[in-house]
């Protein structure tokens, strides 16, 4: 047994290149002793991690016949960790000691860049301009495929599920995921009919999950039938974490509790560029004749009254990369879509987040930084990461980055020295930075449109919400909630119907502007032109009102609403009209207090519940 241990040993040790005398043996001794335990592939591996100053991974190993499993597990870890990172684990060390010694030297990652103002397309709800591109972005659709970005925890939201399983509100109880894509079974039907000659006829919905969010999130859409979509037509994405770094020099941290295992954490949504590139989805769609890829987050319950006109954008302007973004106050804690410009020429629009922008812009000739300008919004707007890219360009870009993004490490340092961390980094990177690798020539532009109809994520827990600065937005289940009902009267305001002014209310902490409760299925009401065409003579909805419109063809012609109404789908497509004054008692809205266990979480998170006490349900 012993000689062949050592015959082995010396197999692998020649395959290493490495024999006793070897600066490589005396590095780790203890890997060494144990080398035949490993397969060639892991003894590769072992290779690499010496070469990268990782031997402290097995300073602690004990002789051969002690938790051989447990070392065998670290180096299958090890495999994952190579094997899901582009350019492997060598290329993750390499770039975290180039970040870590930037990091430390204090440098400034826009070195050499001037920032101004890039050029985009600024957007006016329900204007001429707005219905051209809702109705080119519309038929544009069918050439389209979503990706969802959904392997976030939400640790700021604090909320135990996960985030696309939350009612986006709780008057209908649809979750974020069941919108998303009754959105885009809509979008496909109606790009269908409006299409002329062959294409694609189905959209796909791509999701990146992690092993945070991928169980759960299958199961919601296996034990609800996928909302309705085929399953084939859902992919699945997995991201996974990379490895910990303990010091400056990138080395590998174990994890606390188990001295045999990489401690690891989330690398960002960034992932979602190399997971489209590696798993050959991206390509698939490219060869199905698609034209855009449209990327969104798990918790914004307005972004489809935005995309149809966006992605209209996108077609007209021939954008590449198109960011949906908002008006924002200057100095506001979101990041400024921003066109930097290089001594050497180089170009690109990007985000900047806040707090690099003001600085950013004093170094370079602003010295009031990031001020409003006459319009009473920073000229810099505020971007909300819901992008659209053009396939073709997309594609042949990360065919040549393999999907890799520009990474960036943000190290807690116990001291000024910088020399040791409060605890274990890691590199991150975000999808928004995939522009930092484009060629002057990219078409990159932005789309911006007013929050109240595309931004109210649900980002911040009840505690936080209450916290934010008087005006700005709580980004919370309670703001999330409202701002449909916002939105909806809005829109139908604009068609025509009086709907009554809000009140204003403070739930959790949060005061917000209450509309009448107005919900719509996206078969109803996907673009404005639809809600338009659907609305007929003098209407009217009190602010006590709750309006619920399910049946996809429903026509509200001289309604004067003061109570609950519901236009349930049970008929299927048959047109349903529905008309005359219409009183009851309706639902009500009643306060719960966030810390009240006695409530389902989902519900405490906004701060009150709907009491339903009378309906008139039609037809
Ligand atoms: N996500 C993943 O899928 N994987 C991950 O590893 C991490 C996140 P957050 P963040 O909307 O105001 C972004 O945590 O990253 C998913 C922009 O970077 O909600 O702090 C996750 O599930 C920022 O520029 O947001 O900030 C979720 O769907 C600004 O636009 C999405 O990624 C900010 O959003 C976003 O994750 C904003």
């Amino acid at each position: 047994m012993a000689t062949s241990t050592v015959g082995s040993t010396a197999d692998s040790l020649s395959k290493l290149h490495i024999d006793g005398g070897d600066d490589w043996a005396a590095a780790a001794p203890n890997l060494l002793r144990n080398l035949s335990l490993l397969s060639p592939e892991q003894v590769e591996l072992a290779k690499m991690l010496l070469e990268m100053g990782q031997s402290h991974l097995f300073e602690h190993w004990p002789e051969p016949g002690v938790d051989d499993d447990k070392k065998r597990e670290l180096f299958n870890q090890v495999a994952r960790l190579n094997s899901s990172y582009p350019g492997g684990l060598a290329s993750y060390i390499k770039t975290a000691k180039e970040l870590l010694a930037d990091s430390k030297a204090g440098k400034n990652p826009y070195d050499g860049f001037t920032p101004s103002v890039p050029s985009g397309e600024s957007l006016t709800f329900g204007d001429d301009t707005f219905l051209q591109y809702e109705d080119a972005g519309v038929k544009e659709a069918r050439k389209a495929a979503f990706v969802l970005v959904a392997g976030g925890l939400g640790e700021r939201l604090g909320y135990n599920g996960i985030k696309v399983a939350l009612p986006l509100e709780t008057t209908t109880g649809t979750c974020f995921l069941q919108h998303y894509i009754d959105s885009i079974l809509a979008l496909q039907e109606t790009s269908c009919r409006l299409a002329q000659g062959d294409g694609p006829t189905e959209i796909p919905l791509a999701i990146m999950t992690s092993d945070d969010t991928h169980s759960r999130t299958v199961e919601l859409l296996e034990s609800n039938a996928y909302f309705g979509m085929k399953p084939t037509q859902v992919k699945f994405l997995k991201q996974e974490k990379v490895a910990c770094l303990d010091d400056n020099d990138a080395r590998v941290a174990l994890d606390p509790h188990n001295k045999y295992k990489i401690q690891t954490k989330p690398h960002g949504h960034g992932d979602v560029h190399s997971l489209l590139y590696s798993s050959g989805v991206l390509k698939e769609w490219q060869d199905a004749g698609r034209r855009w890829v449209v990327f969104f987050q798990d918790t914004n319950g307005l972004l489809f009254k935005a995309i149809p006109s966006a992605l209209g954008v996108s077609a007209t302007k021939g954008y590449h990369v198109n960011s949906l973004a908002v008006p924002r106050k200057a100095k506001e804690a979101i990041g400024g879509i921003t066109k930097l410009t290089h001594q050497d020429g180089r170009t690109m629009v990007i985000n900047v987040e806040y707090n690099q922008l003001d600085p950013l812009l004093r170094a370079s000739g602003y010295p009031d930084g990031d001020v409003n300008s006459e319009t009473g919004y920073s000229p810099f707007p505020g971007n909300i990461n819901q992008l659209i890219f053009e396939i073709g360009p997309y594609l042949e870009e990360l065919t040549k980055t393999g999907g890799a993004i520009k990474e960036f490490v943000n190290p807690k340092y116990k001291d000024s020295t910088k020399t040791a961390f409060k605890s274990s980094t890691r590199l991150e990177c975000m999808m928004q930075d995939y522009p930092k690798t484009l060629p002057p020539s990219a078409r990159v532009g932005f789309t911006v449109m007013d929050a109240w109809v595309a931004y109210a994520p649900v980002k911040n827990n009840p505690e936080d919400a209450a916290k934010v600065p008087k005006g700005n937005p709580y980004h919370s289940a309670t703001s999330g909630e409202m701002a449909i009902y916002k939105a909806n009267s809005l829109i139908l305001r604009k068609a025509g119907v009086k709907v009554d002014d809000p009140v204003l209310q403070v739930f959790n902490g949060q005061e917000v502007e209450v509309w009448p409760r107005i919900v719509w299925k996206p078969k109803w009401g996907l673009t404005y032109s639809d809600v338009k065409g659907k609305v007929h003579g003098n209407c009217s909805v009190t602010q006590r009102s709750t309006m619920v419109i399910e049946a996809p063809n429903c026509h509200i012609v001289d309604l004067s609403l003061d109570g609950a109404l519901i236009i349930n789908a049970a008929d299927g497509t048959e047109q349903v009209e529905v008309s005359g004054p219409l009183q009851n008692r309706g639902w009500t809205i009643e306060s719960v207090d966030y810390k009240d266990t006695s409530v389902p979480e989902e519900v405490r998170i906004r701060g009150f519940k709907i009491n339903k006490i009378e309906q008139l349900v039609k037809p």
